[in-house]
């Protein structure tokens, strides 16, 4: 009887682990089936880690991609004009999310290349790279910044037109770095003979020297150009390299004196102080420590502010480029020395303090040695002599910023009797690497400055995009439809028309006698430009007040977003120093150009007439887009924010881009290539056609079964409308000539 429950016990024991045992092993076995494969199609993230393998090299080209789901879906089509879905918004950046997500960061729209900032060493500029681009067809090979770099040296060679490649995006989205990438593809694969490489060498170096004098970190960029960059680069007629030319457009000078927070001073004091030897910095009376220096260092009151060390930058090492680089352009160590003087004049300046004498007039109370310039600042109160002060150290940066790009340009100049080649043979490739729309909390006549730049480069890019696809219809004789799109001319005219513009505005405020009043100013503004559609102050129609903005604001609603701009002290800043009687304060404000002229040119008019001849260099030069786009606003690699990447996409217009391009005719080919490449699909047209190109063409498209509204004959091209027919000719060719197809699926040459 006793053995009996003992027994019960224990098989009741046996039941509950056996069943669990198999209810283990059936949970063993069922995560074993879907555990994911590296070979199973269940596990498409790791196919996704390897595109290239997946589909044989990206260079295959779209059709691969576009008859390959899976191939597709993870790399998206190289050029958008592929795209089914191209009207849609979503498709468009889906493309560019799947290509980001698989470190294809290039894509473009037609001729245009568009780039995402991947924030991290893609290892895809080595030599080896600049060697597969050279020579080779737009669309034979992945999309690159060298093939846009490589295509336009052709252009130049073959077609003896001035080129230039504009590139344009926001503050961070990798202009400069694009444009340092097509300069070394230049230098490494141009043909130069042993004086050109010191032009070459010259030009190379020529970066990272006006990057430490006009870079500087900012809180959308680390490394952000703070002057606008357009550079000539000069070739003779066997392509290589023999000269160079820089414009330079208004530097910010601001933040020599003051940065916001979080920000930083231009490059080159913190890398004199850190890299500087120590004898060196004794002689300027440096001390090493940046924090000693007022114009680097604020009195903290924030925790992200103040901040002289950035993990992303290395100023030691950077100084010694910089160092070298000034020996390869061919400064004189005089020269070298002068100028690191004005560097640490400005930082003495910085630290300069004022404080109020016996008589109640303004005194320097820290150098004895300074009391010269006491006697200059003399007659101006304590706020006009900080104000004088600061603006001297501006103007003395400014000058020697000027000094240092027409050394640079010195040096960089074609000398016709070295290379004893003519002047006239010779051809230009110009880079425009100009600094990107920015909003920050705090918007000054700088950044104003900075976006209306840019409003006229989308303008640019407007007009030339459509013009040239309009013009390249008209020249072949086909019609088209137009395509609606937002121009931006109403906010370049709301800037710069004349009389009634902003520009004419605060020309004649700065300009009439008396001290001229930000309110006053405002209140200008608003008269003349209340009720614009892109402008906006806090009054609203109903008399109450905006909150958004301030009372000393006004906002623009630029092209890429709104704007809030400060007024305040912006007029006063200008007026002070014309007010003192000091020669090198006035000489620095060219007081003279003020007492000479009669209506002297304020700095926004004189930035307005340096931008409109820019636009007329750029006109006369066959151009090239780079339009950059920047994942995300934390500078952090692997990451797309969708929304920003779509405000981009929208206000950049490359949605109206693709629809011009794909409005009208998707393809287009000269006949010869067309022929070349199809005709031993028809009877007709193989081995050999006979007559004129244009009838040979008609007949290949007639046998092949072509609709009429599959495609347009022009004068020398055809023009196909969708992507599908050429697939489906492609897919002829392929089924014709196999194994022969496989290699030609990679060479559509001849696409415009
Ligand atoms: V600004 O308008 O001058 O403020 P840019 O010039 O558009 O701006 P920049 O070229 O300076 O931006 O790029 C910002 C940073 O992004 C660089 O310092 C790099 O760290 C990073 N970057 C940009 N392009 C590339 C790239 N092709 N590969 C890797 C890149 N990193
Ligand atoms: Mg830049």
């Amino acid at each position: 009887m006793s053995e009996r429950p003992v027994c019960a016990f224990l098989w009741l024991i046996w039941l509950f682990l056996t069943s669990f045992l198999w209810r283990c092993l059936f949970a063993v076995l069922w995560c074993c089936q879907y555990t994911p494969n590296p070979n199973s199609t269940l596990c498409p993230t790791l196919h996704d880690r390897e595109p290239q393998k997946a589909v044989g090299g990206e260079g295959r080209v779209h059709r691969v991609m576009e008859s390959t789901l899976t191939a597709r879906d993870r790399v998206g089509v190289q050029d958008f004009v592929l795209l089914e879905n191209y009207t849609s918004e979503a498709a468009f950046i889906e493309n560019l999310r799947r290509r980001f997500g698989e470190k294809l960061i290039y894509t473009y729209i037609g001729s245009v290349l568009v780039s995402v900032n991947p924030y991290k060493d893609l290892e895809i500029y080595s030599k080896a790279h600049m060697e597969r681009y050279r020579g080779v067809s737009f669309y034979e090979i992945s999309p690159h910044i060298y093939a846009v770099s490589d295509n336009t040296y052709r252009a130049m060679r073959t077609e003896r037109r001035d080129q230039c490649i504009l590139i344009s995006g926001e503050s961070g989205a990798g202009k400069t770095e694009a444009s340092k990438k097509i300069l070394q593809y230049y230098a490494t694969t141009c043909p130069v003979t042993d004086h050109m490489s010191t032009i070459r060498d010259r030009l190379l170096q020529s970066n990272p020297v006006l990057e430490a004098f006009g870079n500087a970190k900012t809180l959308r960029n680390d490394n952000s150009s703070r002057f606008g960059k357009y550079m000539d680069v000069q070739f003779d007629f066997r392509g290589a390299p023999i000269g160079g030319h820089i414009l330079n457009y208004l530097l910010e000078k601001s933040r020599v004196v003051h940065q916001n927070h979080g920000e930083r001073n231009f490059h080159i004091f913190y890398q004199l102080l850190e890299g500087g030897e120590q004898d060196q910095l004794s002689k300027l009376g440096l001390e090493r420590n940046a924090q000693k220096y007022h114009y680097l260092v604020k009195v903290c009151v924030c925790v992200c502010g103040c901040c002289p060390r950035v993990s992303s930058i290395n100023d030691k090492s950077d100084w010694k480029t910089v160092r070298k680089a000034l020996t390869v352009i061919g400064f004189h160590e005089e020269e070298v020395e002068d100028l690191l003087n004005i560097i640490a004049s400005v930082l003495h300046l910085g630290n300069t303090q004022f404080g109020e004498g016996e008589d109640g007039e303004t005194q320097i109370t820290t150098e004895p040695q300074l009391t010269y310039l006491s006697k200059m600042i003399g007659p101006l109160s304590f706020e006009q002599a900080v104000a004088a002060r600061d603006a001297l150290a501006k103007a003395v940066y400014g000058r020697a910023f000027t000094w240092l790009v027409a050394k640079i340009n010195q040096s960089l100049a074609f000398k016709d009797e070295v290379y004893n080649s003519s002047k006239g043979s010779s051809s230009v490739i110009g880079l425009l690497d100009i600094y990107g729309f920015e909003v920050f909390q705090h918007n000054s006549f700088e950044q104003f400055c900075i976006n209306y730049c840019n409003e006229k480069l989308q303008q640019l890019f407007i007009k030339l995009t459509l013009k040239s696809e309009q013009e390249e219809y008209e020249a072949e004789g086909i019609t088209w439809e137009p395509v609606k799109y937002f121009d931006n001319k109403i906010i370049c005219d709301l800037v710069e028309e004349k009389h009634k513009g902003f520009i004419s505005i605060l020309d004649e405020e700065c300009l009439r006698p008396g001290e001229p009043s930000d309110i006053s100013f405002l209140e200008k503004l608003e008269d003349t430009l209340g009720g614009h559609a892109h402008f906006v102050t806090h009054k609203l129609a109903n008399g109450k007040t905006r909150k958004a903005v301030g009372r000393e604001e006004f906002r623009l609603i630029h092209y890429a977003g709104e704007v809030n701009y400060t007024v305040n002290g912006e007029l006063a800043n200008q007026s002070v120093i014309c007010q003192s009687d000091n020669q090198i304060l006035s000489q620095c404000f060219n007081r003279e150009e003020v007492t000479t002229q009669k209506r002297p040119e304020t700095a926004a008019t004189q930035f307005k007439n340096s931008l409109a001849k820019l636009i007329e260099i750029l006109m006369s030069k066959e151009p090239s887009y780079v339009r950059c786009i920047k994942p995300n606003d934390a500078k952090q690699s692997g990451r797309f924010d969708e929304a920003l990447v779509r405000h981009q996409v929208k206000y950049l217009g490359l949605m109206e881009n693709l629809r011009v391009r794909r409005a009208g005719f998707a393809y287009r080919r000269r006949y010869e290539a067309f022929l070349q490449r199809y005709k031993s699909l028809c009877p007709g047209t193989w081995p050999n056609w006979q007559g004129r190109l244009a009838d040979g063409v008609a007949t290949l498209v007639q046998h092949l079964g072509y609709k009429p509204e599959e495609y347009k004959l022009g004068k020398t091209k055809i023009f196909i409308r969708f992507p599908k027919t050429l697939f489906t000719t492609e897919d002829a060719l392929e089924a014709r000539r196999p194994a022969l197809a496989l290699t030609l699926q990679t060479s559509w040459r001849g696409y415009r």
